[in-house]
Order: C-alpha cells, then sequence, then structure tokens
C-alpha cells in the first residue's frame, strides 16, 4: 500500500520479531471492515447484538484481569530518568526494548498481523499527525476505525517521505504480570503488550494523543491536553468555544454533549460538541487559541449514561457501536448498564460473561456491567456534533476550564486573574479518583491539567511549556476552576449538574466578554449571586452562597498539600508556581 521507506524497513523489523503468519493493511473500506466483523464474530471475539434496534452494533467482554488503563505499568523511556520526570514511570530505552523484545518475540505466530494507517485529526489538516498501528486484535481494528480516521487517504497523505509514530500492539496472552505500555517520545514509538483494553491497545488515543503529542507539542510549540471542546451558542446565533479540562470519569462527555435546562433552551440556548477527550491547541495568526478534536470517535463510561443524564451520547450509541464490558439482554440483544433505566433486564449476561438476572443482581446490589465498561461511538453519530468538527484549522478558545471531584475545597466556579494565575490553577487540580484507571476509588490525588497520566516528558517542563505557550498568545482565553461535586454535611450533592452546568458556563462566557463583575476572593474570581441565571433552578440562597464560599482554613491546608505535591520536582519546578503559592497563602492571611 506504500513506498514510504520507512514504513517499510520498520514494519519488515516488526514481522522479523513477532513473526505473524499473515500481514494485512487496513485500507479502510466498508467491505474489508465488514470481513473482519463476520470473522471477529465467527471467532468469538465479538458478539452480534441485535441490528434492528442497534444496526452495525457488536459487543465485546475483556479478559476480567484487563478492564482499565494500568498506570503502574505504564512507562515513558526516555535517555535520562529526569526526562521523564518524577510521576511517570521510567526505564532506560535500550533496557526497555530488550525487555519488551523478549515479549513480542514469536508473539503473532498463529495469528494475523493488521497493519493499521491513520490519521489524529483530520486527514491532511495542519494540526493533524500520522500514525500507524500493528495489532493482531480485530477488536483494535475495529475501534481504532471508529476512534480515528483509517486508511488508503493516510497512506497517500504520509506520502513516500511522511514520518509517523509507530506503534505496536500484541495481545499475547493479556499476562497482567508482563503487560507494557510503553512509551519512547524520542523515537515517536509506542509498545504495548498482553492487554486488550482500550485505553492501553487504541494506540492513538493516549498514548499517541496525549503522550507522545505533549512531548511533540513541547518540541514544536503547541500543546495536547486532555480537554472536551464545546461550542456555546447563544439566543443570537454566536457560537463561543470552551475546553475544559477533568480527570477521567469526571463528566467530560456528559458536558460536551450537554442539553440547557428548558427556560435556557427556550431561549435558544445550545450547545455543540467538538470533542469529549483530547484538545490539540495551537496559536493562530490572530493571536488567538484554536483547538482541534484529534479523535473521529468518543470512547465513552457507559454506566450512567442515560437518556436524562445525557441523551446525545445515548443516541450516539445507536448505530455502528461497539459495547466492551457492558451487560447484554437475551431478551433482544440489546445492551444493558448501571444507570441506564430503572428496569435491568431479566434475561441477562453480565459483563463476566454469567447468565444472570438483571433484577435480582440489582436487588443485590450486584453490578451486570463493569464500572468502567465503555461504548466506542462514531462522533457522526452524534445529534449535536459541530459543523466545525471536520474544521482542518480547528475553534478558536474563548475559555480553558480546569475541574475535578473535590467535595469541599473547590466553589462551584472561579476565574483566574490572568493566564499565569490560570497555570497555577491547572497545575494544583486534584481529584477524587474513578473506576477508569486500576487502584483506590474516591482518594483524592492531585491531578494537574487532568495530566497526570498523560504527559509524556517531565511534568515540571510541562508547567514550564505552559508559562511559554502563554507568552505567545497574544489574545488567550481566559480560565476558570469549575466543581460540580460538592458536597453538603450530610453529604449530598449541593449543585444538580448535567444540565444546569449551562448555567456556569453562561456565566464563564458573560466573564470572558466581560459583561459581568465579579467577586475577587484569595483563590480568583467568583460570581455575584444574581449573574447566574438560575431561573427554574431549585436551589436555596443558603445552598448558594456555600457553593460559592471559600474557607480559608481548608484552603491554608489545600495550600500544604500542594507544598508537599511540588516538592517533587526539586529546582526543575517554574518559579512562577512558587510564586504563586506563596501569593495564595499571602491572600489567605
Ligand atoms: C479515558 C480516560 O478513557 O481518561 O478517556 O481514562
Ligand atoms: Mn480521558
Amino acid at each position: 500500500m506504500t513506498n514510504n521507506k520507512k514504513v517499510l524497513t520498520w514494519l519488515d523489523e516488526m514481522v522479523k520479531l513477532c513473526r505473524p503468519d499473515e500481514i494485512v493493511w487496513i485500507d479502510g473500506s466498508e467491505e474489508q471492515l465488514e470481513k473482519l466483523r463476520e470473522e471477529a464474530v465467527a471467532t468469538g471475539e465479538m458478539i452480534k447484538l441485535n441490528q434492528e434496534k442497534l444496526p452495525g452494533c457488536y459487543y465485546h467482554r475483556t479478559a476480567e484481569n484487563d478492564v482499565a488503563r494500568v498506570e503502574d505499568r505504564t512507562f515513558i523511556c526516555t535517555p535520562t530518568k529526569e526526562e521523564a520526570g518524577p510521576i511517570n514511570n521510567w526505564m532506560e530505552p535500550s533496557e526497555m526494548y530488550a525487555k519488551l523484545s523478549k515479549l513480542y518475540d514469536g508473539s503473532m505466530i498463529g495469528r494475523t498481523m493488521y497493519v493499521i494507517p491513520y490519521s489524529m485529526g483530520p486527514v491532511g489538516s495542519p494540526f493533524s499527525k500520522i500514525g500507524i498501528e500493528l495489532t493482531d486484535s480485530i477488536y483494535v481494528v475495529l475501534n481504532m476505525d471508529i476512534m480515528t480516521r483509517v486508511g488508503k487517504a493516510v497512506v497517500d497523505a504520509l506520502g513516500e517521505d511522511g514520518d509517523f509514530v509507530k506503534c505496536l500492539h500484541a495481545k499475547k496472552d493479556v499476562n497482567p504480570e508482563e503487560r507494557y505500555i510503553v512509551h519512547f517520545p524520542q523515537d515517536d514509538t509506542i509498545w504495548s503488550i498482553n492487554s486488550a483494553y482500550g485505553g492501553n491497545v487504541l494506540l492513538g488515543k493516549k498514548c499517541f494523543a496525549l503522550r507522545i503529542a505533549s512531548y511533540l507539542g513541547k518540541q514544536e510549540g503547541w500543546m495536547a491536553e486532555h480537554m472536551l471542546i464545546l461550542g456555546l451558542e447563544n439566543p443570537k446565533g454566536e457560537v463561543k468555544y470552551i475546553c475544559a479540562a477533568f480527570p477521567s470519569a469526571c463528566g467530560k462527555t456528559n458536558l460536551a454533549m450537554l442539553i440547557p435546562p428548558e427556560g435556557l433552551k427556550a431561549q435558544g440556548y445550545k450547545v455543540w460538541t467538538v470533542g469529549d477527550d483530547i484538545a490539540w491547541l495551537r496559536v493562530g495568526e490572530d493571536g488567538r487559541l484554536y483547538a482541534v478534536n484529534p479523535e473521529a470517535g468518543f470512547f465513552g463510561v457507559a454506566p450512567g449514561t442515560s437518556e436524562k443524564t445525557n441523551f446525545n451520547a445515548l443516541e450516539s450509541t445507536k448505530k455502528g457501536t461497539i459495547f466492551t464490558n457492558v451487560a447484554i439482554n437475551t431478551d433482544d440483544m440489546t445492551v444493558w448498564w448501571e444507570g441506564l433505566d430503572k428496569n435491568p433486564p431479566e434475561n441477562a449476561i453480565d459483563w463476566l460473561g454469567n447468565k444472570c438476572n438483571g433484577k435480582e443482581y440489582f436487588a443485590e446490589g450486584k453490578k451486570l456491567a463493569n464500572p468502567n465498561s465503555r461504548f466506542t461511538a462514531p462522533a457522526k453519530n452524534c445529534p449535536c456534533i459541530s459543523s466545525e468538527f471536520e474544521n482542518p484549522n480547528g475553534v478558536p478558545v474563548s475559555a480553558i476550564v480546569f475541574g475535578g471531584r473535590r467535595a469541599k475545597t473547590a466553589p462551584l466556579v472561579y476565574q483566574a486573574r490572568d493566564w499565569n494565575h490560570g497555570v497555577f490553577v491547572g497545575a494544583t487540580m486534584a481529584s477524587e479518583t474513578t473506576a477508569a484507571a486500576t487502584g483506590a476509588v474516591g482518594v483524592v490525588r492531585r491531578d494537574p491539567m487532568a495530566m497526570r497520566p498523560f504527559v509524556g516528558y517531565n511534568m515540571a517542563d510541562y508547567f514550564q511549556h505552559w508559562y511559554d505557550m502563554g507568552k505567545k498568545i497574544s489574545n488567550p482565553p481566559q480560565i476558570f476552576n469549575v466543581n460540580w461535586f460538592r458536597l453538603d454535611d450530610e453529604g449530598h450533592f449541593m449543585w444538580p449538574g448535567f444540565g444546569d452546568n449551562m448555567r456556569v458556563l453562561n456565566w464563564i462566557i458573560d466573564r470572558c466578554e466581560g459583561k459581568v463583575d465579579a467577586v475577587e476572593t484569595p483563590i480568583g474570581f467568583v460570581p455575584n449571586k444574581e449573574d447566574l441565571d438560575l431561573e427554574g433552578l431549585d436551589i436555596d440562597d443558603a445552598a448558594l452562597t456555600e457553593l460559592l464560599s471559600i474557607d480559608k482554613d481548608v484552603w491554608k491546608d489545600e495550600v500544604k498539600q500542594q507544598r508537599e505535591f511540588f516538592a517533587q520536582f526539586g529546582d526543575r519546578l517554574p518559579k512562577e508556581i512558587v510564586d504563586s503559592m506563596d501569593d495564595l497563602e499571602k491572600r489567605l492571611g
């Protein structure tokens, strides 16, 4: 399919290492994909769902030990440990290549190697980058086809001499003891072995579009961020774009596809989705920041997704979607997960493959779907997909929003004083952990810019890159922090979230346009209560006051925790961070 010598030489080397029986280039044609779907169904790798109710939809179950990203087995292999920094696992590249080569050796004997040429970003856009993933999994091929732009057009765009990110995935025997997700940023290389779970094996996503891309962005003067991109349309038909970073499973997909509450909807407010997980950001000629979503699909968390919580995401999953680790309703071969509705199927197969009675499970509090079960849905299915989704030049960003799950500390929303203060706000993000990665759930962990698991180099240098970018953006976005997850003393959520978050987004855009004042606090600007449109919302004044309040003692403790976290970066930590911390402490009194 190509004369590109760099591709052919690398492919030859990988084939000698993995020794597949057969090599198949993925050309992106529907005929070829359909043949692969049939083959996967024949071998049991995938299950065909009800084609009348869910046309083009399939089901896949991963191994029980292979249901989430494995951060403890994810490595950044730079020549020196300092380049990878204290947050990343590190091994010297030649040592890691030697170690993994033993695992890959002959790993595809008796199997087929699929060669997937793919583009992150619209093919041919100045934002876009090309990768080639070699894999022995049809599931990976079919998911990559949804999540990225795959096939012949990409090979043509690569040309005879183009560069690409070299991605190798072997499922091997999904042994968790020998599972590795490894990045060699200096070599544009990703090696993944012994997993078949999306985040570990769809190498265009976290591995390339965040870890490798963040490294490339640092070299080339742009940014790869764990951010959704949405367009907020006002009643005059003007659309303003917001990028927002939240840790995994904190509702990025929900916010990206939000439906405004009735009152605002009636006035003509709308949200358009550009992306739900990753943004590539570049400075435009007009000095503004522009964002492109490098992906072509949504790899969303299924549990909790319902007609009520995210109608648009649910609609997106109704055709051409792959479901992973949810439950099957065997009466009509459709899917079910916790939170879809209150009506679990009586005749079901749970995510582990056990026949069961869903109603009994529900009553016993047993899970039918894995908490990190997923849908892989084409973005073009989404009823609110933005007309700018394919725009090769991206959309201009008015606001950047950071957020996380904080029971007590952060108010509903506050605005940073300027870009540099905003970088500090992002760098001090923290959140209570979720099921998207293995490990304990519900523990507060510091997660700067929601990028803790995804920065492909030293995080201190990543902070510096944000400050450096600020100097290049003459007309920068305003930066905000939100917290939809504040709890009252009884442990109840104080803010309804979901569609009502639109009320906060409107305030954010009003601030960007200088339309409303705000109250200055030690941590930044919070809204005057009367500037939040709360029409039709049942929230009492005391609760709102509490939601917008800042407890100085809690924040003094917060600064202590920040200092502890930042200490690990030593002298490499930008001075601006220390200055902002000192300043915050002073403001707190
Ligand atoms: C994801 C994640 O899958 O952040 O998007 O884990
Ligand atoms: Mn994510």
